[in-house]
């Protein structure tokens, strides 16, 4: 079921999938629909809603307003479907994924954000265009925040189990770091009117579908951190074990001192926005200050 505060717009949209169903030999029944409650008994509830940025927008400076899109939104989740895994696509991802588990208070592993199936997607796709090499045997991890000082890792990144760096100079490999960085605002300087949708879309596939299989997958999502990497009270892209449970497991990878720089950055700009939000949501909803261990 699709919902979106226009009831005509989420019909219309369910529609059309549904007319594309028997082309993907799919007897799903998709509706749409402004009412809430239409996802009593979900499983699993993907938060997509939200303003997106405008050219040369930065995605922190959608917080306000998503904040408070997503604030009704995820209070129906928890009233309508209060046994579902969640997965928050709205951006800023990082700073709303830990607004939704705060506002649930539900276990860390059942609030699930999209970044790094993303942000490796659109690394290994620039790998791919740099090297020739064909994207099946192509491997690429970005964790840290879902913004500009997100975190590619060349290091863990490979064609087939090999090294990208046995192809690919520093400079080319700089090359592709900066560009993965700026790939989404890539794209909405292209498009103009409307962020990037394909990628985005295909990486949400991929992890409802690593959760509807009980796939045990290991992607790179957005979690509550409760220590993990040194980090606590605070959401961000690491590599998490993706099951029927939801974040099953996170994976604390080994990171070298340039890395760990990197990510400590990337935190930093996490944990500003954090700040921010503070101050958007209630005092008896406040949320506790980020606390590197
Ligand atoms: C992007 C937006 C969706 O990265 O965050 O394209």
């Amino acid at each position: 079921v699709l919902i979106d505060i226009k009831d005509e717009v989420a019909r219309g949209a369910a529609l059309d999938i549904q007319q594309a169903a028997p082309l993907l030999n799919s007897d799903s029944i998709v509706t749409g629909t402004s009412d809430p409650q239409a996802i009593a008994g979900a499983e699993l509830v993907v938060v997509s809603a939200g303003l997106h940025r405008k050219p040369g927008m930065d995605r922190s400076e959608l917080l306000e307003s998503n904040a408070a899109i997503l604030g009704d939104i995820i209070e129906n989740v928890a009233k309508y479907a209060p046994q579902s895994l969640l997965i928050i696509a709205s951006n800023p991802a990082d700073i709303l994924t830990y607004f939704a588990w705060k506002r649930t208070a539900w276990p860390e592993k059942r609030v699930i954000g999209l970044s790094g199936v993303l942000d490796s997607a659109r690394m290994a796709a620039f790998i791919a265009m740099e090297t020739g090499f064909s994207i099946s045997d192509i491997n690429a991890l970005v964790l840290g925040g879902h913004g500009d000082a997100m975190v590619p890792l060349p290091r863990y990144s490979c064609i087939r189990g090999i090294p990208i760096s046995h192809f690919l100079n520093d400079e080319a490999t700089k090359q592709i770091v900066q560009r993965t960085r700026k790939a989404g605002s890539e794209i909405l300087g292209l498009k103009k009117n409307s962020s990037a949708y394909n990628a985005p879309a295909g990486a949400i596939y991929t992890m409802v579908e690593a959760i509807a299989k009980d796939k045990k997958r290991i992607l790179p999502c957005i979690s509550v951190l409760n220590g993990e990497f040194g980090y606590k009270n605070m959401a961000m892209g690491v590599p998490c074990v993706i099951g029927a449970d939801g974040i099953e497991k996170v994976i604390e990878i080994d990171l070298n001192k340039e890395e760990t720089t990197l990510l400590k950055r990337s935190v930093d700009s996490i944990a500003n926005d954090l700040e921010k939000l503070d101050m958007l949501i209630t005092p008896d909803q406040n949320i506790y200050k980020y606390l590197p261990n």
